[in-house]
C-alpha cells in the first residue's frame, strides 16, 4: 500500500512539474505581436491598414516588433527614426517607451500603462519635412 501511496505521490507531482512547464510557452503566446513600420515618407504603417492605430489593453505585455526605413535625415548616433509614447492629455512621455529605431527591424518587449484612456506615439528624430506628422494614435482599454 506504501508503494501505491508513494507512486501516486510521485504521479502528482510529475503533474504539478508539467502544469509549469508547459505553461512557459503559454506566457509566450500570450505576448501579443504587434508588427509596425517606421517608414522612409515619415509615417507608421501596419499591414492591411489604412490610417493604423493600436489599441492594448492596461497593463498587457506586447512585443513590438518594428522596421524602420531612413528617411532623408537622421541622428548622429544612427537613430532614423523614434517611437515614443506620450500621454495625449499632457504630452508626458511613458517610462520604457522612448525608442530610438536603427534601419531594420528591432523587437521591444513593453508593458503597456496601467491607466486607460489615449496616447499617442510620436517620431522624435527628424526624418525629413513630414517629421512633423510621423505620429500613431494609441488607445489603452480598461
Ligand atoms: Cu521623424
Amino acid at each position: 500500500m506504501t508503494n501505491l501511496h508513494n507512486l501516486r505521490r510521485m504521479f502528482l507531482w510529475t503533474m504539478l512539474v508539467s502544469d509549469v512547464v508547459s505553461a512557459v510557452p503559454d506566457l509566450a503566446a500570450q505576448t501579443r505581436v504587434i508588427e509596425i513600420t517606421a517608414d522612409r515618407d515619415s509615417r507608421y504603417k501596419m499591414a492591411g491598414v489604412r490610417s493604423p492605430e493600436i489599441t492594448a489593453k492596461a497593463g498587457e505585455q506586447v512585443l513590438l516588433r518594428i522596421t524602420a526605413h531612413r528617411g532623408k535625415s537622421w541622428n548622429r548616433d544612427g537613430s532614423i527614426h523614434g517611437f515614443t509614447l506620450l500621454r495625449a492629455k499632457d504630452r508626458t512621455k511613458v517610462d520604457g517607451w522612448d525608442l530610438l529605431l536603427k534601419p531594420g527591424t528591432q523587437e521591444y518587449t513593453l508593458t503597456v500603462p496601467n491607466e486607460p484612456g489615449a496616447y499617442e506615439v510620436v517620431c522624435t528624430v527628424i526624418c525629413s519635412e513630414d517629421h512633423e506628422g510621423m505620429h500613431l494614435k494609441f488607445t489603452v482599454i480598461p
